[in-house]
């Protein structure tokens, strides 16, 4: 069981990594990473005292994999779901036949009219799995199972990547390969 501190650490990680590094004072390179020691060094200043062996763990036990250290553990960055401009240097993969993507029903007349969109991401994220997709779409209200068929989009050109943690990412999802699943 992780206690409430770890988990409100690690929400501050995505904070700091995906969103806002400034509110600490750290800088990202354009690749999404930190330097470790800087992290703990802006963590500790900013009333936030971390041993590496803490982030270590956070990182490890997270639930989604959000975080990865590079191979040295020098550096540090989210592996997903930034809002800041990063380039992670993902490369283009072929998907499976089919993605999942969770919304709330309330989204649907729009999604349905203009497709997916990815929002203040930076693509549209999709899942293999409808069990992890359900939990993604839960987060905003009551649950739409959408399926994408990924392998038609991607024969008409659409590119997709999948993230180290195992998202797949695309820029958009236009409604027309888009199908409701049954609640
Ligand atoms: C919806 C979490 C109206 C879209 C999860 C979604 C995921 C539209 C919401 C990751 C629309 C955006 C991403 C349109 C899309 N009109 N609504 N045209 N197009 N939407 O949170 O996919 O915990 O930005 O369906 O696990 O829910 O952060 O995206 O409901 O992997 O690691 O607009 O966030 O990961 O919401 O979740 P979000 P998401 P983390």
């Amino acid at each position: 069981m992780k206690d409430q501190n770890t988990t409100a650490r690690s929400k501050f990680l995505s904070l700091v990594l995906r969103h806002s590094p400034e509110t600490i004072g750290l800088k990202l390179d354009e690749a999404g990473w930190a330097r470790t020691d800087e992290l703990l060094a802006c963590l500790a200043r900013s009333g936030r005292p971390t041993r590496l062996e803490e982030l270590q763990r956070i990182v490890a036990d997270n639930n989604k994999q959000r975080y990865s250290f590079s191979a040295d553990g020098k550096r540090i960055r989210a592996n997903q779901g930034h809002s800041i401009k990063v380039e992670l240097g993902l490369e283009a993969r072929r998907p499976p036949a089919v993605l999942y993507h969770g919304t709330a029903t309330r989204f649907l007349d729009a999604i349905f009219h203009e497709g997916l969109n990815r929002q203040s991401r930076h693509h549209v994220h999709l899942s293999e799995s409808q069990a992890v997709a359900a939990q993604v779409g839960s987060r905003h209200g009551k649950l739409a199972m959408l399926q994408v068929d990924a392998e038609r989009m991607q024969g008409e050109g659409h590119v997709f990547y999948r993230s180290d943690n195992g998202v797949w990412l695309t820029d958009v999802v236009p409604a027309r390969y888009l199908l409701k699943l049954a609640p």
